[in-house]
């Protein structure tokens, strides 16, 4: 796929490793309230919803810092968050706001007004994400399975498309993520996007129930999705923990079809999603874990695959993220490690952008300098 990778002395260039899919409000909060017993994305959304309410704007962007701090040492120089605005104070959203602006030298920062507890489960929700768009987040979201009715989760759709042409924004959708395979809210946005033309500026997270379709109703899907331009992440630990929790055996794994995505030549890439959260109990930042984790399950390691598999947490990210000009990543295999970075300094940022230590191998750093991906 066009991506910049050239062995240089003992150094690998390739695009910056992008984080397209994580919940920076979230991040450090796994002990905050009850502990998630089911293992299950609802009851992870039930154990948030109960603990978020007394968080301030300064907590809030302390714990954002952190996990952006996670990230960057390990390569990330840009992220899309999934920001929570079922929260009529909009904490989380003013914290990323601040913090998006903050680092703008250093870190592509995009922000989507996320309804977590959704548009139309509870009275105002839709208005809530639009007062989102306007204070300035950059992407909608949805979360159209957790309607209280299908018929709910279809009109989240159609407000989420109506929204985006509205302000001009990208789109990206928690989307089936869920075993259901009744969850087919992909196959509405895939044809309403189609239908405006702005597939490309849209994203389906998850699809995980698209990892449990019949064949013949996917492969009718590849064909439209793949004409829209549509892109997919999957975010492989994070589905394989949180489904399959309704199987005995055979158990599935949770994750959509991302071999065959990848095959039908649609845009699809690999993302953490969680670090300590009411979802999920680990995560720290290394998306070389995930992108090991994601090719195991999706199996796409033939040689051409392993080849490419990079470009699952770089290139593919950054076209995900409508990131025309991208930023780019060094891969070394030499051991070095330094304390520095890691006290709480934003201003250190800056310099895990540019030469992070790792303990640990293998040590990427961020060049200052750009290159072209992709664009259109
Ligand atoms: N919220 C959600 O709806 N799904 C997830 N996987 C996480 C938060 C982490
Ligand atoms: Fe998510």
């Amino acid at each position: 796929m066009g991506h910049c990778r050239i062995s240089w002395f003992q150094c690998t260039i390739f695009s910056a490793i992008s984080e397209s899919h994580l919940h920076l409000d979230y991040v450090f909060t796994a002990d905050m309230g009850e502990q998630n017993d089911s293992g299950t994305l609802f009851e992870g959304i039930q154990r948030w919803s109960e603990s978020k309410g007394n968080i301030t704007v300064e907590q809030m962007k302390e714990r954002i810092y952190k996990g952006i701090r996670k990230e960057m040492l390990q390569g990330v120089q840009a992220i899309r968050t999934h920001i929570d605005v079922t929260d009529p104070t909009f904490t989380g959203l003013k914290a990323a706001l601040e913090v998006r602006e903050e680092v703008k030298d250093i870190l592509d920062l995009q922000i989507v007004a996320f309804p977590q507890e959704g548009m139309y489960a509870y009275k105002g929700g839709a208005e809530l994400v639009e007062e989102g768009l306007k204070m300035g987040a950059d992407c909608v979201g949805a979360i159209p399975h957790f309607e209280l009715a299908r018929e709910f989760g279809e009109k989240s759709i159609h407000k989420t498309v109506e929204l985006a042409l509205k302000y001009d924004r990208l789109i990206d959708v928690h989307c089936d993520e869920t075993d259901d395979t009744q969850s087919r809210f992909l196959e509405l946005l895939n044809a309403l996007v189609l239908m405006e033309g702005i597939g490309m500026k849209t994203t389906a997270s998850h699809t995980c129930s698209f990892g449990s379709a019949d064949n013949s109703y996917a492969f009718r899907m590849m064909k439209l999705l793949k004409k829209s331009g549509i892109n997919f992440i999957s975010c492989p630990t994070e589905n394989i923990y949180l489904e399959g929790r309704q199987d005995t055996y055979p158990k599935r794994r949770g994750l959509t079809r991302v071999k065959e995505l990848n095959d039908n030549g649609i845009n699809v890439c690999f993302a953490q999603d969680s670090m300590s959260d009411p979802w999920y109990p680990l995560g720290n930042g290394n998306m070389m874990m995930i992108l090991d984790h994601g090719i195991h399950i999706a199996q796409m390691m033939s040689p051409e695959e392993i080849a490419n598999a990079l470009d699952l947490v770089t290139l593919n990210g950054a076209v995900t993220m409508n990131l025309m000009i991208c930023r780019t990543s060094c891969l070394r295999h030499r051991k070095i490690s330094s304390d520095f970075l890691w006290n709480g300094n934003p201003a250190l940022l800056w310099d895990a952008a540019r030469i992070s230590f790792l303990p640990m191998n293998p040590m990427y750093f961020g060049y200052t300098f750009t290159h072209r991906i992709k664009s259109g």
